[in-house]
């Protein structure tokens, strides 16, 4: 072997700075002045922020006990303390494509590696066994058929979404049963882009079926016409969760998919923040229906809906909606949804739009209200296909059995958004199930699946509601998921087989969820009984939460507002208004009204009008519920993970700024997985199993009835050096066994003899 391309540092981990925040423990700890001295010595660079800002690359020129004498790259020079100084890589390991394989893994050394990566648009990165996603905001030239191909053939090896995605597929093919690859990050890093990529490899390489590839990427457009909106942290944002099943027969090939969705935002269709757009379909029929649907349904420009013009944003830069509308067209198309259901469904987009417009005048001195009998009633009942009057009684009065009590303004205005709300959830779901039927395929024959979940990400705003609530709950359940799947079980396997282990602290956000799930005194079980409560109110409320919830550290409660401390960040959520989002209990003369129409509204909506009738959860609790089980069926399948970064908050190409790519990896414990990643031994046998998978690499009167002193003999007998593995009470750990494998093989196919006492040399 020849001088290795480096110089070897003395220390395989790395000094930790006071300041860098990072709780990175090293396994192998040695004196930092040793580290310094090897520096100084081998010209090595040092990391340093002069005048506390980025990190600069310097040369140490001298020490002086605790402070040294550094130059920065520009020749200017400054004196710093030793203690605020990191090791630096050689050039040698710019790019490297696994962060684990970095000499010193610091802050500066891991955004450095990541930035240098992403200046040439390398987007994709490892960090152990997690692969890194950071968003490019622009095409970026790595993906179609020939980057499928490549990586199909093996002919490119590099991090990226399709690696992952076909080590998922082939560990489900080689037996390793189901497989969940899940893409976590926050809101607009970059999930739902990176899902359908992996989706596209995963539909061309088990498929010769094109029919399920092509309704694959169509249900990701109808989807995401109905379920994406513009936030102000991203123009397609995700406002509902979802979980595909791709299912594949036992040859490997698809048979059929499966969407699963979690709670869509709802209240998106009535309210828009500033700034914000409502969802997508509503821009796209306006701008690009033709004439004729436009007649039937009597439409106008989006400018002309309150529900869509109160935000004071109609377009999205670079965004052609009436364009958008023919390629939603294209996918009903595709998946076979007759001309008169998609018009059934326009139909509902419009009467929701109409709904909006309606206006109330008041009747008499008590301030009840009807509807004013104008176009926009008119459509809206027509549309739904139901009576005038009938909308109009049901949006001036309530009526319980053969009570009716008079609305006023406020109480009507609510009515009118209920109902535009449960129309458009019942079409959203009602279409989920259209794409099912039509993606269905023989179940009974598809014995193996890969899903692929890409879910909301943490968002916080200045004001926060409700929405923000359940989507930040469900990033923290998911996030707790990913670290203790990377860090927590992968640490206990060692303890618990006698290895001995130098335990990575981190923290974990067990605090967190059990401020929103401890029973019976949650943040999820005070809102679910508040909501079911007639007495309880906003004020009630916030008194419960603060007399039940103060002691919890990532909790605190003022006046009408509470905060919490999530993983990510700190959320300061407005507490009025989330026991109406939350109890969503929909009146009675409502679904009576909805059962009634002749569009086959009733027919869409009687699914959730069942729900509706026999259950009494309230939303975030049915909530908790879906995602308890959503995460149940990832514990039962092999996982794979991404984290999708982004690198900047304006949703820019080319801009890279350290501190949110840190912030990001902070939080979400890269640093820490990548420091398990760094010592750990990812192959494990038990002593039968390695005995006699290895077994015929031993001559006879070497194999032992024990397991154990059989596998000692192998290890000893082929010099596998002795920090590559670890033996336990009931397994060996190993970092790699390639070299056994290849010699096993070769044994197996009788290129290779066994001989007594004749080693196979190191390995
Ligand atoms: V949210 O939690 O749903 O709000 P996501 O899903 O994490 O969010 P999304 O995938 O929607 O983010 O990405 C945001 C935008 O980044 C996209 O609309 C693209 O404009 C951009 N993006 C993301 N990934 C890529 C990519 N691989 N190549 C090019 C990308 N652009
Ligand atoms: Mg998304």
């Amino acid at each position: 072997a020849g001088e290795p391309p480096y110089p070897t540092p003395p220390v395989n981990g790395q000094r930790l700075s006071e300041n860098n925040g990072a709780t990175l423990a090293t396994p192998v700890e040695t004196d930092w002045n040793d580290t310094i001295s090897y520096i100084i010595k081998n010209t090595l660079g040092v990391w340093c922020k002069p005048q506390k800002g980025r990190w600069e690359l310097a040369k140490i020129k001298a020490t002086m006990g605790e402070e040294a004498s550094v130059m920065l790259s520009d020749g200017s020079d400054f004196t710093i303390s030793t203690r605020e100084l990191l090791p630096a890589n050689t050039e040698s390991f710019d790019a490297v494509d696994d962060l684990v394989d970095l000499c010193y893994l610091n802050e500066p050394s891991t955004l450095h590696n990541l930035q240098y990566r992403y200046n040439r648009d390398v987007i994709y990165s490892k960090a152990g066994p997690v692969l890194l996603a950071i968003n490019p905001f622009k095409d970026v030239n790595i993906f179609g058929n020939d980057f499928i191909k490549a990586y199909k053939e093996k002919t490119l090896d590099k991090p990226h979404v399709y690696a992952m995605a076909d080590a998922a597929y082939h560990d489900m093919v080689k037996g390793s049963g189901n497989q969940a690859i899940i893409i976590s990050g926050e809101s607009g890093s970059g999930k739902t882009e990176t899902a359908k990529y992996a989706m596209q490899y995963l539909a061309s390489v088990g498929s010769q079926n094109y029919k399920i590839k092509t309704k694959l990427d169509q249900a990701c457009c109808i989807l995401e016409a109905f379920g994406n909106a513009k936030t102000s942290r991203n123009c397609n944002s995700s406002r509902f969760g979802k979980l595909i099943d791709i299912n594949y027969n036992a040859e490997g090939i698809i048979s059929g998919a499966c969407i699963k969705t979690l709670l869509l935002e709802k209240s998106r269709v009535s309210q828009l923040c500033r700034g914000e757009r409502s969802y997508h379909v509503f821009y796209q029929i306006c701008a690009g229906a033709p004439p004729v649907l436009k007649d039937m349904l009597s439409l106008k420009m989006a400018s002309e809906y309150k529900f869509l013009n109160q935000s004071g944003c109609l377009k999205i830069h670079g965004v052609d909606d009436a364009h958008n509308f023919i390629m939603l067209v294209d996918a009903f198309d595709t998946f076979g949804i007759p001309h008169e259901v998609q018009e059934n469904v326009f139909e509902l987009v419009a009467a929701v739009l109409w709904l909006g417009n309606i206006s109330f005048a008041v009747i008499n001195k008590e301030e009840h209200v009807v509807p004013v009998a104008d176009e926009a009633c008119r459509s809206a009942a027509r549309l739904m296909g139901c009576k005038m009057d009938d909308l109009t009684e049901l949006l001036s009065t309530n009526r319980i059995d053969i009570m009716t009590t008079p609305l006023t303004l406020r109480q009507a205005s609510i009515k009118r958004d209920a109902l535009a709300k449960f129309i458009y959830e019942s079409l959203f779901n009602w279409l989920v199930e259209e794409l099912n039927t039509s993606l269905k395929g023989d179940k009974q024959h598809s014995p193996h699946t890969i899903s692929i979940i890409d879910i909301y990400g943490f968002e916080s705003y200045q004001k926060n509601s409700f929405p923000q609530l359940f989507i930040n709950y469900a990033d923290e359940r998911l996030q707790q998921h990913f670290v203790r799947h990377l860090c927590k079980l992968e640490q206990e396997k060692y303890e618990s087989d006698g290895i001995h282990w130098k335990n990575v602290e981190f923290e974990d956000n067990q605090e967190c969820l059990d401020l929103f799930e401890k029973k019976p005194m949650g943040l999820i079980s005070i809102l679910d009984e508040s909501s079911n409560s007639s007495k309880a109110t906003d004020e009630t409320f916030t008194d419960e939460i603060k007399q039940h919830l103060s002691s919890n550290l990532c909790f605190s409660c003022e006046k009408r507002t509470f905060r919490v401390r999530h993983y990510a960040r700190e959320v300061l959520y407005d507490a009025s208004g989330l026991l109406e989002h939350n109890s969503d209990k929909l009146q009675y003369d409502i679904i009576q009204l909805l059962s009634s129409c002749k569009n086959p509204l009733n027919h869409l909506a009687s699914g959730v009008m069942n729900q509706v009738q026999t259950t009494s959860q309230s939303v975030v609790a049915k909530f908790k519920d879906q995602l308890f089980k959503l995460i149940q069926q990832l514990e039962n399948s092999k996982q794979h993970f991404i984290r999708c970064i982004k690198p900047n908050t304006k949703q820019l190409p080319r801009s890279y700024e350290n501190d949110i790519v840190w912030e990001q990896l902070k939080c979400s414990k890269i640093m820490d997985i990548l420091q398990i990643s760094k010592s750990r031994y990812p192959i494990s046998f038990t002593h039968q199993e390695f005995a006699t998978r290895f077994g015929c690499l031993l001559s006879d009167n070497l194999i032992s009835t024990d397991p154990l002193s059989t596998s000692a003999a192998i290890l000893q007998h082929y010099r596998v050096p002795t920090q590559t593995y670890r033996v336990g009470f009931t397994k060996l750990f190993f970092q790699q066994v390639d070299v056994l494998e290849n010699l096993r093989q070769e044994v197996l196919e009788g290129t290779r003899k066994v001989e007594n006492g004749i080693h196979g040399g190191q390995v």
